[in-house]
């Protein structure tokens, strides 16, 4: 199947062991590594059932690449290879898309944050990647995918699930239907953001999970990566989507909702590694809504989750019956312990 990509690339599929990599629930990733085990290229291919056009991301791509190499030649930046042709992507007569990364010497990536020094330098990563981006005009970027995150459309769909979708499911999640309805304010809080001229649109990674940054082997961030999703956005995607998957020590995959909590010294360490680059990027009415970002993103899962669930799973796909329910489930409980301690990480962002 890879041989003749690779071939593409000018590289000997002979001289490569290829094994699937990474835990990510959209793409395709595989590592190709030396037979003595040594790691060379990360080769992903991209769904285009949820990425519809694959040139966009490689544009945005060359085009951050570009930026950096003039303005921030020092940064580590985690762009695609060319192939022998020239190209940043590869498609094959499946009409399937592909691209080839090197593989970062030295580096690893992580699934979950078990210290908060961890959440600190993966924090100031990727605040480090929309700083150093802040000269650049993010409405130069193409959106690969409309809307991502917008919260107001995310509830939309919601709406229309109940309206449309599986009426077996719709009824067995009614408890959890009226919990995600009581959160609406959330949604009128994003309303007010869209038209708030303190809110910058800026470069905005949309996918913060820990496994999306390389650390060194002292474990010291080095850069970002899965950058498909980099678009113009709000800050509060990325550090809401850090404190989705960082502040609990059980992930949005737990079926036992005990195991969830939400642990302030991680919340600590999110708010400081990203200040520590931010602080004085962001408006006034920006670190207003610090604590806003998490309860925006961890909702806008529950919902996308609960909708995918009623929609019978047509987006994220289900490995057992009821795996989006339960997903959504996990979010809502993640949810209610992140607003209980609003006032406290109110007074914690305070103190920074
Ligand atoms: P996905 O999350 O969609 O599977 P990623 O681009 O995040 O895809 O890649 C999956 C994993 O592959 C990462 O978590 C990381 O461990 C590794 N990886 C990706 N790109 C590189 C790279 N350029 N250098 C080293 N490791 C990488
Ligand atoms: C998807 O591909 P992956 O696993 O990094 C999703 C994110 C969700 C996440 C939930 C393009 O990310 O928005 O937060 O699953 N990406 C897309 O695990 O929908
Ligand atoms: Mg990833």
């Amino acid at each position: 199947m890879f041989n003749n990509i690779l071939t593409r690339y000018g590289l000997n599929p002979d001289l490569y062991t290829i094994q699937p990599f990474g835990s990510g629930l959209i793409n395709h990733t595989w590592k190709i590594s030396k037979p003595d085990g040594r790691p060379c290229y990360i080769l992903q291919k991209i769904n285009t059932a949820v990425f519809k056009e694959p040139e966009a991301i490689a544009a945005n791509i060359e085009r951050l690449g570009s930026y950096l190499q003039a303005h921030a030649p020092a940064y580590l930046f985690a762009g695609a290879l060319p192939t022998a042709a020239g190209e940043y992507l590869c498609r094959n007569e499946k009409n399937e898309y592909f691209r080839l990364f090197p593989f970062i010497p030295r580096s690893h990536s992580i699934d979950m944050v078990n210290s908060p020094e961890q959440a600190f330098e993966a924090a100031r990563q990727f605040a480090r990647f929309t700083n150093l981006l802040s000269g650049f005009d993010a409405s130069l970027l193409q959106i690969t995918i409309p809307q991502f995150h917008d919260l107001s459309l995310r509830y939309q769909q919601f709406l229309t699930a109940l309206a449309q979708g599986n009426p077996f499911r719709i009824e067995d999640a009614a408890g959890l239907i009226t919990y995600l309805q009581d959160q609406q304010h959330l949604v009128e809080t994003y309303e007010r953001i869209k038209k708030d001229p303190g809110f910058t649109l800026r470069v905005i990674h949309h996918d913060t999970k820990i496994s999306n940054v390389l650390f060194d082997e002292h474990d010291k961030g080095l850069c970002v990566i899965d950058l498909d999703t980099v678009m113009p956005g709000y800050f509060i995607s990325d550090v809401g989507d850090m404190m989705r998957t960082y502040l609990s020590p059980a992930n949005e995959e737990e079926k036992d909702f005990q195991q969830i909590s939400v642990r302030d010294e991680f919340f600590s360490a999110i708010a400081k590694g990203y200040l520590g680059e931010m602080q004085h990027v962001l408006s006034a009415a920006e670190k207003k809504h610090f604590v806003y970002a998490g309860q925006f993103m961890i909702y806008m899962q529950a919902l996308r989750f609960l909708t995918d669930h009623l929609n019978n799973d047509v987006y994220y796909g289900a490995r057992y019956d009821g795996h989006n329910f339960i997903r959504a489930q996990n979010q809502a409980v993640l949810l209610q312990q992140y607003t209980a301690k609003e006032e406290l990480f109110n007074e914690i962002i305070s103190t920074i």
